[in-house]
């Protein structure tokens, strides 16, 4: 190397870090009351102009994180970057396994089940689930009319979003209907996804040390992932047990009936299992999120919700059960959608590392595998990209808006090949939700949002008072 490039190079020791105590390391420093990564997000403010920083862990590990848009444009460069499996997503594997979500880069299985599964995913496949969609929509506006004839001290919105994009995925997933509308309480087998995902978090905040205090958790952990398995695995079984020609049209039929086009072979028994479990764990407290912050943002705006409304009422009609094809044509309703990913993320950030030794914004040497968390949430709302960004308009997702900024500056599907298999699907979802909602209830104003400090950000104690339509 030429004298002069050597010169430029910056050991990474030279970036911004937070500082850190022994056992704990930045612990102390990562509290902020939406969450941790809300705390990454201002972090990434502060050090714009570097665009990243370096925070220890507890497990000795000093993952850097990375908040512009000028480095995110170098993290989304496949050639360069992959996709690594960090934080959470470490543990999510004991019960996702090598399925998409969680499978390593370049896993065969992942290959094979990206191959067979992608189809099934395409924007023209969407309209096999679309029924899948209405039906568990219709349990949330049913849930809703009985909510707003009694005491209407207003719905809790997270909640139910929760309910229905698990009712959602787990019909078109494997046909299976948790009746979560039904009850108050959740389902055992979805109660035991919540404590596994909850512990999969925790867990990165135990320092080793104190890892014997928590063997209760560990079992109970253990236990559930037991008890998933068994719920997925017999629900293979007796599919199998029915005549293909009856079989539904959900993902389980597509999985069973499908070979991977390049090797003829089929996905095993165990890998179907895991990619159930990564639908409903990828797929149903991130649309969820969505949802519920634009329902907020709608309720919060009386101007941007009539016109939500007089679009629905034009493109689906005021009473109709809606088509697919309408649904699509719901273009303001999409860009709201998109400024609510954009403002609030529901995977605020990614991770990544670089395939081989590599030089980051001409001067930062980054080793190979060193973690490196891209803040989807900061480069969202850089300013350098994104004029007033605070402000939630629409209007940036119009076509020409979208093609004049750098495509790193809005990631809230992922990246390259890693990138979200759900999109098409969530995208959907949320739209005949939004659709259907806006057409059938008035909002009151909820008062000012605020955030709740869980992993996938959420609105907190969002009650919303709903009242039905006058016609
Ligand atoms: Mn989804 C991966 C965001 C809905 C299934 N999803 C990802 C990633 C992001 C993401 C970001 C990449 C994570 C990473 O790099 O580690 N997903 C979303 C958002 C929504 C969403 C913001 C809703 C809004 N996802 C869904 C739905 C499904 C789904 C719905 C399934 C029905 N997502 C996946 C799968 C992957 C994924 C599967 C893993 C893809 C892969 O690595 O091959």
């Amino acid at each position: 190397m030429a004298d002069g490039t050597l010169k430029n190079l910056v050991p990474l020791s030279e970036l911004p870090v937070l500082p850190s105590v022994p056992l704990l390391a930045s612990l102390p420093w990562l509290y902020h009351r939406e969450g941790f990564m809300a705390r990454m997000a201002e972090l990434a403010e502060r050090h714009r102009h570097v665009g990243m920083f370096r925070v220890p862990m507890p497990d000795g590990r000093e993952p850097i994180f990375v908040g512009n848009v000028s480095l995110a444009t170098e993290l989304c460069d496949e050639a360069r970057f992959e996709k690594q499996l960090f934080g959470p997503l470490v543990h999510i594997r004991d019960f996702a396994g090598d399925g998409l979500f969680t499978a390593l880069p370049d896993e065969a299985n992942w290959h094979k089940a990206n191959r067979i599964l992608s189809p099934g995913f395409s924007s023209a496949s969407i309209d096999r689930y679309f029924p899948a969609m209405t039906s568990a929509l219709d349990e949330l506006l049913e849930h809703w009319r009985r909510a707003a004839s009694t005491k209407n001290a207003g719905v809790d919105v997270v909640a139910d979003m929760t309910k229905l994009t698990l009712e959602t995925i787990s019909i078109a997933g494997f046909d299976y209907r948790f009746g979560s509308f039904g009850t108050p309480e959740l389902h055992p087998f979805l109660k035991a996804l919540a404590r596994a995902l909850q512990e999969s978090i925790d867990v990165l905040r135990r320092p080793p040390l104190f890892a014997p205090l928590y063997a209760g958790r560990r079992a109970r952990y253990q236990r559930d992932i037991t008890s998933m398995f068994d719920l997925v695995d017999r629900v293979i079984v007796e599919r199998r047990l029915v005549p293909q020609e009856q079989w539904p049209k959900d993902f389980l039929s597509l999985m069973l009936a499908e070979a991977d086009p390049k090797t003829g072979e089929r996905l095993s028994d165990e890998n179907i299992r895991y990619q159930i479990l990564t639908f409903l764990i990828a797929g149903h407290e991130t649309t969820a999120g969505l949802l519920a912050f634009t329902f907020h943002q709608l309720a919060r705006s009386p101007e941007l919700f009539q016109a939500v409304r007089r679009e629905v009422d034009e493109g689906l009609g005021t009473d109709d059960a809606p088509t697919m094809k309408d649904v699509m044509s719901l273009d303001l309703v999409r860009r709201v959608l998109s400024e609510g990913l954009r403002l609030w993320p529901t995977v605020p950030s990614i991770a990544r590392a670089a395939k081989e030794d590599t030089v980051l914004a001409g001067r930062y040497e980054v080793p190979k595998g060193r973690p490196l968390g891209l803040l989807v949430n900061a480069i969202h709302r850089d300013p350098s990209v994104w004029k007033d960004p605070l402000k939630f308009d629409p209007d940036r997702f119009l076509p020409e808006a979208v093609k004049a900024r750098p495509s790193a500056a809005y990631k809230p599907f992922g990246i390259g090949k890693r990138a979200c298999t759900g999109k098409h699907f969530a995208l959907v979802e949320a739209t005949v939700c939004v659709a259907l909602v806006v057409r059938a209830f008035d909002f009151a104003d909820p008062g000012p949002l605020s955030v709740a400090p869980t992993v996938s950000p959420k609105p907190k104690g969002f009650r919303l008072v709903v009242t039905p339509r006058p016609r």
